[in-house]
């Protein structure tokens, strides 16, 4: 560990190259108003400056419980949008940034923090961790991405049944929904999530740009659309110095090979 500031609302440590993002509101379960959102913006801009890869998790007993609730009863229709729109370009700034993300999620991942999950790249679970979308029961609607991001994951028939019916999806069912890429015992989502990052942050930096950048838009895109993209990423990243360097190194069998499982 390198360094640590202890921020409004977040906690900030550069571990390995990999920065650790933590929700740090635990007497209100995490919940964001909107300084924590400006508070979780500065450190992603910090992470983007500095990290190679980045771990997002909640201290407390809960990842996160969503919308600060105190906070959005006062709001107007119109601060209610401006909120909503600074949540997405917030979001945004982790999704379509340049370093790959992992979330390591443990209790509630609820309304907003399942949405902030969804904007991160890998999510971690423990046995702890529960999912719900309470909108409906609250009266409100997802704002912070989920209709596009979570209903991408889960799709559209799953998200719907989590806001009408207020289904709760365990950590087991949210791996089997596409929401969580693993799930392990209580209290290692931190410490695998860590492992994970550092595996990605060992890779070109380009590619882990194009992965993060480039999967999501090209699912968004007819086939042969994507296909062009493709193409051109593709030759892009190859060709750059970077690319020749690590293929020469694997020719010259200085480099890594791929294990089966469990040699690894
Ligand atoms: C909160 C919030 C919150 C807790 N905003 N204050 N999210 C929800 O509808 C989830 C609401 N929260 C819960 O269901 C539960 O709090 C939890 C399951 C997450 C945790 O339960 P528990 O028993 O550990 O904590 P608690 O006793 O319910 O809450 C502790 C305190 O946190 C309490 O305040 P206190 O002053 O009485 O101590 C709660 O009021 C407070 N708290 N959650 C404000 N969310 C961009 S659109 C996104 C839309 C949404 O996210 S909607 C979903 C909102």
């Amino acid at each position: 560990m390198s360094d640590m500031t202890v921020g409004d609302f977040v906690t900030y440590e550069l571990v390995d190259d990999i920065a650790h993002v933590g929700l740090n509101r635990p007497e209100k379960r995490n919940a964001i108003s909107d300084r924590f959102v400006e508070a979780i913006a500065a450190a992603v801009a910090r992470a983007e400056r500095e990290a190679k890869a980045a771990v997002l998790h909640g201290h407390g007993n809960h990842f996160c419980a969503g919308l600060d609730l105190a906070e959005h009863v006062q709001k107007t229709p119109i601060e209610g949008v401006r909120g909503s729109r600074r949540w997405h370009a917030v979001f945004a700034g982790i999704e379509h940034g340049t370093i790959p993300w992992f979330s390591a999620l443990h209790g509630a991942v609820v309304g907003g923090g399942l949405e902030l999950a969804a904007a991160t790249h890998i999510r971690v679970a423990d046995e702890t961790a529960f999912f719900a979308l309470p909108e409906g029961q609250r009266g409100i609607f997802v704002g912070g991405g989920g209709s596009v991001r979570v209903a991408r994951l889960i799709g559209v028939a799953r998200m719907t049944d989590m806001m009408l019916t207020g289904r709760v999806a365990s950590a087991n069912e949210a791996e089997r929904w596409n929401v969580a890429q693993y799930v392990v015992p209580a209290g290692q989502a931190r410490a695998k999530a860590h492992a994970l990052a550092c595996k990605a942050a060992s890779n070109a930096p380009l590619s882990n740009y194009a992965v993060i950048n480039a999967l999501p838009r090209i699912q968004d895109m007819a086939k042969e659309d994507g296909l062009f993209v493709e193409s051109f990423i593709s030759s892009f990243t190859t060709t750059s110095p970077e690319a020749e360097e690590r293929l020469r190194a694997f020719l010259e069998k200085r480099a890594g090979r791929v294990q089966a499982p469990g040699n690894a």
